[in-house]
């Protein structure tokens, strides 16, 4: 199996997906054939799914926050912790997850690219998201204390736009590291469906930068990556860098 070296000169951006987190035991969204008690994720993770029934959408949340919650970093997580360590500022960790495991393992340079489980926010006002671990009760849909608007999770749905200064810390270490080193760019578990996650490796090879992809199965865009390492992101991360 071909290495990754991680040396001097070496500037990693790392993308990470539901299967980093189906080792420690959550469940992908493929895995779940895409749906939830038989409806598309992309209907109840989206702002009209909100609209259309706010106590459905808070139930699913509130599930995977005890979900979320009883489960812990496993190997994968740890190695991008270790990596982290090794290249200080230049490495960046991009995640789709929004169960927070990253930070858990100890990560800290992590764009939470669709938000946070563990963080709500109001529909209505500007006051700023906050930390909330609630599972809520069935039915329960939580006003704002503030304006008595909808309080909804910090999430961004389908349809939704990504924080733009998340997208722009993306992009910059990119440039800096295809400018100013070597540019090495490492997917893992992730089926390379969601836009603009999944479009990030394109512009790693325009910037020409090297590309992983470490993956149970072929991802949509596997044929965008030159090396491909398939397996379980627990077992092979940990010894994937040299
Ligand atoms: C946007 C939060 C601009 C929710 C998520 C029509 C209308 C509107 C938008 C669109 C449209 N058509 C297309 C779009 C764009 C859309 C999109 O890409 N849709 C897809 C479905 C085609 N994107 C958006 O809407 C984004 N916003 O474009 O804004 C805009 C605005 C208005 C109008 C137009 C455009 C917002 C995208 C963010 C959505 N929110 N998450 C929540 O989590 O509840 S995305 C959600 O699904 C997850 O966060 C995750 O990112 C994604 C699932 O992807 P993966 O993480 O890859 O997980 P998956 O299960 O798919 O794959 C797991 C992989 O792991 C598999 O390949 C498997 O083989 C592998 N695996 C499994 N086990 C292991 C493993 N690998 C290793 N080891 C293992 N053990
Ligand atoms: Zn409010």
């Amino acid at each position: 199996m071909d290495s990754l070296t991680l040396d001097s000169k070496t500037w990693l951006l790392v993308l990470t997906g539901a299967g980093v987190s189906a080792e420690s035991g959550v469940p992908t969204f493929r895995g779940m054939g895409g749906l939830w008690e038989d409806q598309p994720v992309e209907a109840v993770a989206s702002p009209e799914g909100f609209r259309k029934d706010p106590s459905l959408v808070w139930r699913f949340y509130s599930e995977r926050r005890k979900g979320a919650a009883a489960v812990h970093p496993n190997p994968g997580h740890e190695a991008f912790v270790a990596w982290e360590r090794h290249l200080g500022d230049r490495f960046l960790l991009a995640t789709q997850n929004v169960d927070g495991l990253h930070t858990r393992a100890g990560s800290q340079r992590v764009v939470e690219m669709h938000g946070n489980l563990f963080k709500t926010r109001c529909s209505g006002c500007e006051r700023p998201p906050f930390d909330d671990a609630t599972v809520y009760p069935v039915g329960a849909v939580p006003a704002c204390d503030a304006c008595g608007k909808r309080l909804r999770p910090h999430i961004v749905w389908f349809g939704e736009y990504l924080d733009p200064a998340d997208l722009e810390r993306i992009e910059t270490f990119a440039l800096q590291g295809a400018t100013s080193g070597r540019l090495v760019f490492l997917a893992a578990g992730t089926s390379g469906a969601v836009f603009p996650a999944a479009g990030i490796v394109d512009r790693v090879r325009r910037a020409g930068g090297e590309t992983w992809l470490v993956n149970l199965d072929p991802a949509e865009n596997s044929s965008r990556f030159e090396h491909r390492v398939v397996g379980r992101s627990g077992e092979v991360l940990p010894g994937l860098a040299k």
